[in-house]
């Protein structure tokens, strides 16, 4: 910052217009935020630049995906490296209302599968984490929680490499209606 100010300094005994506002030098970001904030660079999701929001944080081939008692998750975009060879999604349930009426999961296929993956993981129900079982439409998924649970699955990223576009969602009946669901690419 003192070479900053030092520099700004110079520029305006140069140029004696335009240094009237010196009171706000841009912030720079603290460096325990940079972490936190990869979502902003420009790497995201070319694709679907207006739906990806809320891209999810990707560290180490694998992300944190949250679910709450408000049927959303806190991720509306995953965008998996491409040197990755698996990819892990934990999913925590941070709200406190039970699995069998509020649980949340993370189902992925094709997005043109989900319509059927869902009713299907309905009719299936909550002891089957709402997918059928063997349901090869079903990429990957993780198993049902509720309030204050966590789970976790990993999957080869090569199954999301092929034709896709590809969604995850929540199989709960109604969540992925609700908005309960992203876009996952790899890139
Ligand atoms: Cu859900």
């Amino acid at each position: 910052m003192t070479i900053r100010f030092a520099i700004l300094a110079a520029a305006c005994t140069l140029v004696l217009a335009g240094c009237g506002d010196k009171s706000a030098p841009p912030a720079e970001p603290a460096a325990a935020d940079v972490q936190a904030a990869p979502a902003e660079t420009p790497a995201a999701t070319p694709e679907t630049p207006a739906a990806a929001t809320r891209p999810a944080v990707v560290t180490d081939c694998s992300t944190h995906v949250e679910g709450n008692d408000a049927l959303k998750y806190n991720v509306d975009s995953i965008t998996v490296p491409a040197s990755c060879t698996e990819f892990t999604i934990n999913l925590t349930h941070v709200g406190t209302m039970p699995v069998a009426a509020m649980g949340h999961n993370v189902v992925i296929t094709k997005l043109s599968d989900v319509a059927g993956v869902d009713a299907d993981g309905m009719a299936a129900g909550v002891a089957a984490n709402y997918v059928k079982a063997g349901d090869p439409r079903v990429i990957a998924h993780t198993k049902l929680v509720g309030g204050g649970e966590s789970t976790s699955v990993t999957f080869a990223v090569s199954k999301i490499q092929g034709d896709g576009p590809y969604e995850f969602f929540c199989s709960f009946p109604g969540h992925e209606a609700s908005g309960m669901k992203g876009t996952i690419q790899v890139q």
